[in-house]
């Protein structure tokens, strides 16, 4: 005959304690990935999982959002993982022995769905919302002043990316749809001196250590403007504009990407951002528009 090693009533009082058990590890693990986080440099990432190289001081602090819930998701995952290993081993069926099987007790269970339930909501959720907001006030939303900025306009259309100076008198000429031709992507208004001076480019070129303003306008559909090594992006939608900055501190020629499914060129909305010297910025200018 085949009996239980757990006496009546045991399973309950295992089950609490085993509950127990976990909820300790899972608040362990909270704990110790919000401490992970703690630390300023972000962790390094290792081989396949290497990211493109950062940049600029805003790309760290985007990055430790990523590292963060990596941590958080990672230590919730190992919990649960070793927590249901854990219970097929402890509960299996052996020899002269049958598989433990408990409906548990339905109070029980509620405490520790509800338990569980805050200890992830404030120990993830809110540590992720908390840091998430500071990263995106003190970076996303802290727009350079407008003088001290470098103002370009991006034109997005199937499959390219468009770019605009001001040029010499610092004016962005007027442009209107009507004027769209093969030379004149932009639509620029030939009546309108301002924009006769305009600098009109395939790549992105810009100083180094300087804030740039980006002013992103569509031709047709929605595209994305993703700049991976400073680790920004932004929709650009048909019918309104939208802004992004950034600071690169870093000289060197990186990829710009479009990261909005566009159509059957999307693969191929490739750009170059070029970050170059002053000097050489301040010439690249001058060829540009004498
Ligand atoms: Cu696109």
């Amino acid at each position: 005959m085949i009996r239980s090693r757990l006496e009546p009533g045991a399973g309950t009082r295992t089950f609490r304690r085993y509950a127990a058990a976990a909820l300790g590890l899972l608040a362990l693990l909270a704990v110790a990935g919000g401490t992970a986080y703690a630390g300023d440099e972000p962790a390094k990432a290792i081989g396949l999982f290497e990211f493109p190289e950062i940049i600029s001081e805003e790309a760290k602090k985007i990055d430790s959002i990523f590292w963060l819930v990596l941590y958080l998701t990672g230590a919730a995952f190992v919990a649960v993982a070793v927590g249901l290993t854990w219970c097929c081993l402890v509960y299996r069926k052996r020899e002269g022995v049958p598989a433990f099987y408990t409906h548990g007790s339905s109070k029980a269970a509620l405490g520790v769905t509800l338990t569980l339930a805050v200890l992830v909501f404030l120990g993830v959720d809110m540590n992720v919302v908390r840091a998430s907001n500071a990263v995106a006030k003190e970076v996303q939303a802290n727009f350079p002043t407008e003088d001290e900025a470098i103002h370009i306009k991006v034109l997005a259309q199937q499959f390219v990316w468009n770019l605009r100076w001001a040029g010499k008198n610092g004016i962005f000429g007027r442009t209107d749809p009507k004027f769209y031709r093969e030379d004149n992507q932009f639509g620029l208004d030939e009546e309108d001196q301002n924009g006769w001076d305009d600098v009109v480019a395939g790549s992105l070129v810009v100083p180094v250590d300087t804030p740039v303003i980006l002013e992103m306008e569509s031709k047709d559909v929605i595209h994305s403007f993703f700049l991976p090594n400073l680790r920004i992006k932004q929709d650009v939608v048909p019918g309104m504009t939208t802004r992004l900055w950034f600071k690169a501190t870093k000289t060197g020629e990186y990829e710009i990407a479009c990261a909005e499914l566009c159509g059957l060129g999307h693969y191929q909305m490739r750009g170059l951002l070029r970050v170059v010297t002053q000097e050489e910025y301040d010439q690249w200018m001058a060829s540009r528009a004498p």
